[in-house]
């Protein structure tokens, strides 16, 4: 799917700003009415989560839907061109209405949609145009939450007492996150109205490779006839080709590397009729090998953190100026890596990314899918249709992005209760993945601390991607014994003949709490932490890659274990650095981006 763009044939507008805004209470959002102008509006900046922008507990508890209004209009001058309404994300379910007539409706809250409006938003004539968004998860949705009646995340709900078991059955209807994230919602990525001529290009697919050739397809909708210009990092046009696919070579390319090396992005200039879009690549080729996760060519060694898309205010909606400073952050950690933990995030991101060199693991938003050893999910969870619609979407948004190296089929499910269900229900998606990226990239699955050797599906991907917790939520504040623990694992991982990553490991630290015995929770606990555990992966050769949980504090549901969120960020939630980032920037520093392990 094509990120809109301006350009001498195609017209964007960005439809941000404030909307007005109304919270329904109607369990199918019909209290209010999508062709009217809403009865009690307050206003609502967008792209944002709703949540934070107000001081009630109603908006940020909110349960349910939730409606955005605006008018919009064309110049008449327009008139003739193909009109299509995008929306970046909107979490996690979206109806969108013009003037009344429902246009789009969309499962999924991280990803783009849109809606051809050519014909009912008529250049010259205003509109009025109502997005509605249901914030519900459960049991059909990704990420997954818990049904009534159940144990919300860490809960702090001990089955079996009367008193709590009654209030339990009459609480009011809320959302249960099976996740250890705030359940942010709104429409959280921008809204673009843009044109193209009626004959147009609809789809790009690159496939670069090291020696400067690149597949190209070229999906069109009319008549025309498509060119290719290859322009190279300096504009020049370098290569060029006809027809709506075929293969074009680029004499000695400059490689996309990760920073601090250079990442070098060409265009590909694609014109069809009157229409025209520049695609971005990079010459960057990923596979494994035996225990090695090669990058043109060479072991690479991943060197970095799990994030989330969250900051106060703006709470999960994009922040550009955010992520300018988290990508600056990364470079001054000498990190080249990042996990989209646990939901693809913007497209905005990921250009940033292949502007800065930042290696990308891109994640699907499956995070939640277990129920602990009484419910088998893969039996009872409604989600496989959606998870591969999910996955189909991910990889078609970000197939041509040079800073994605890998992708994540999710987050921590459960892979030890059911293991044959498990192996069923991933194998499949594995398999999909594959089919589906025409890069091919590396696929992998974060592994959550589990009986790994009951685990029959981690061992089966690209790459073995570990959340593992010894010192903090297993053997707590132990870190010989955590050490011996892990080093016990590693034992059973060296014999998997798999490249193996950190994907998260961590430890709650709140900056400020110093102790000269570096007991848990203060600075000093977490910079030991991450010193000891290092020393260990240290002495392993398929260990390529340690992604720390987290880049920053990060807002939770509320619960007995979480401080105002949680907090295992190397860097505070206003992006302030803990006595760990010091550290880690320091070894970061003297790990090379590749031949760290040969
Ligand atoms: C944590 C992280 C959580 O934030 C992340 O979304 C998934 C968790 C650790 C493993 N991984 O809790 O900080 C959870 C172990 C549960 C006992």
């Amino acid at each position: 799917m094509l990120y809109p763009q301006q350009n001498t044939a195609r017209l964007r507008l960005e439809l941000g700003g404030l909307w007005q805004f109304q919270l329904s209470y109607d369990n199918a959002g019909a209290d209010l009415d999508p062709a009217a102008p809403l009865p009690a509006p307050r206003p609502m900046a967008v792209p944002a989560s709703y949540n934070d922008q107000g001081e009630d507990k109603a908006l940020r508890d909110h349960y349910g839907w939730a409606f955005y209004q605006r008018t919009v209009a064309l110049p008449a001058l327009f008139a003739g061109q193909r009109l299509v309404l995008r929306f970046g994300a909107v979490t996690h379910r979206a109806r969108v209405w013009l003037d009344g007539a429902l246009i789009a409706e969309h499962k999924g809250g991280f990803l783009p949609f849109e809606a051809d409006v050519t014909g009912k938003l008529v250049p010259g004539i205003p509109a009025l145009l109502t997005v509605a968004c249901d914030n519900r998860v459960d049991h059909s949705t990704l990420p997954v939450g818990n049904e009534p009646g159940q144990i919300a995340f860490f809960g702090s709900d001990n089955a079996g007492i009367p008193s709590v078991e009654h209030a339990k059955a009459t609480a009011a209807p809320q959302n249960r996150p099976n996740f250890d994230f705030f359940n942010f919602a709104g429409i959280h990525r921008p809204v673009w109205l843009y044109t193209t001529p009626a004959d147009h290009i609809r789809d790009i697919t690159l496939v670069p490779r090291q020696d400067g050739t690149v597949d190209y397809r070229v999906d069109t909708a009319g008549q025309g006839t498509v060119t290719v210009d290859v322009l190279d990092p300096k504009g020049r046009t370098v290569a060029r080709a006809g027809g709506a696919r075929g293969t074009v070579r680029v004499p000695s390319p400059r490689l996309w590397e990760p920073w601090p090396g250079k990442p070098w992005l060409y265009t590909a200039r694609v014109r069809f009729g009157q229409d025209c879009y520049d695609q971005t690549f990079g010459f960057r080729e990923i596979r494994v090998e035996g225990t090695r996760l090669l990058l043109n060519g060479r072991p690479v060694y991943l060197k970095g953190f799990s994030k989330h898309e969250d900051s106060p205010f703006h709470g999960r909606g994009l922040d550009e100026c955010l992520n300018v400073k988290d990508i600056g952050l990364l470079h001054w950690m000498n990190a080249n890596a990042v996990r989209t933990s646990h939901y693809p995030y913007s497209e905005e991101f990921y250009d940033l990314c292949d502007r800065e060199g930042i290696l990308v693991i891109d994640e699907t938003p499956a995070v939640g899918i277990g129920a602990g050893a009484a419910q088998n999910p893969y039996d009872t969870f409604p989600l496989a249709q959606h998870h591969r619609d999910v996955l189909t979407a991910m990889i078609d948004r970000d197939k041509n992005h040079p800073c994605v190296v890998m992708w994540s089929l999710g987050n921590e499910p459960d892979l030890e209760h059911f293991p044959r269900s498990a192996y069923e229900y991933w194998r499949p998606l594995y398999e999909l993945a594959h089919a589906l990226d025409p890069q091919d990239r590396p696929v992998t699955l974060v592994c959550c601390q589990n009986d790994y050797t009951k685990d029959i599906t981690t061992r089966t991907m690209d790459v073995v991607s570990l959340n593992r917790y010894y010192g903090w939520y297993n053997l707590s504040g132990d870190l010989d014994a955590a050490c011996r623990a892990w080093n016990e694992e590693l034992d059973f991982w060296a014999q998997q003949g798999r490249p193996v990553i950190f994907t998260e490991y961590g430890a709650d630290t709140v900056e400020g709490l110093h102790d000269t015995r570096a007991g848990m929770f203060s600075e000093e606990f977490q910079a030991e932490y991450y010193d000891r555990i290092n020393a260990v992966i240290d002495g392993r050769p398929f260990f390529v890659g340690e992604l720390i949980w987290n880049f920053a504090d990060f807002a939770t549901i509320q619960g007995p274990m979480r401080v105002g969120g949680n907090r295992k960020g190397v860097f505070t939630r206003d992006r302030r650095p803990k006595l760990a980032a010091h550290l880690l920037r320091r070894r970061w520093a003297a790990i090379p981006n590749v031949d760290y392990k040969k």
